[in-house]
């Protein structure tokens, strides 16, 4: 199994509800596990301004899906919750990014991975490196020296990490 960290996001219709949800999803995916989840951060919005403060977390999800396999899953996922995305870098419903693949670099016309923004986004930094401190990058740059790097000001603890150990995560 690959070793894969997917980005959740949403700032509409109870926020944390949507990335509770979608945990329960992604632990349901076939030939794969769920196996951690960062606490829940509140962010300010990177995009236009007037819209509300995300929810923000990241999952590790151990899969034997191919890369392009998981893509359709996760935006199987997203339509599910009935992704509203009002405009560009605006407020949406989920959002769900595969961010690392393993220590693979994937180059394809519907994915990029590493994502390309990640590491300028302290929404994304914040949570991954409470989830895998340790992690390495396939440039082989440490994820602890971005975190360290990266102006985190816009990012604050919002809840404790779902517990996604259990069989049944439904009614967390
Ligand atoms: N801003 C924050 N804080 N969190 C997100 O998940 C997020 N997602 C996006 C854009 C609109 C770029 N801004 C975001 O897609």
């Amino acid at each position: 199994m690959i070793r894969c960290h997917i980005g959740l996001g949403s700032n509409l219709a109870d926020p944390a509800g949507q990335l509770r949800r979608a945990l329960d999803g992604l632990a349901r995916l076939p030939d794969s596990r769920l196996v951690g989840c960062s606490p829940l951060y509140g962010s300010t919005p990177v995009g236009p301004a007037d819209q509300p403060d995300f929810i923000n977390a990241v999952a590790a999800l151990d899969t034997d899906l191919p890369p392009l396999t998981l893509l359709d899953a996760l935006q199987g996922l997203e339509q599910a919750a009935g992704r509203e995305r009002l405009r560009h870098w605006g407020e949406r419903t989920l959002d769900l990014d595969l961010l690392l693949y393993g220590e693979q670099s994937i180059h394809h016309p519907r994915l990029t991975v590493p994502h390309p923004r990640m590491l300028e986004r302290a929404f994304v930094l914040v949570p991954l490196a409470d989830l895998a401190p340790t992690l390495t990058l396939p440039d082989g740059s440490t994820l602890a020296s971005h975190r360290q790097q990266c102006d985190d000001a816009g990012v604050w603890y919002h809840e404790a990490a779902p517990d996604v150990g259990h069989d049944d995560i439904s009614q967390l």
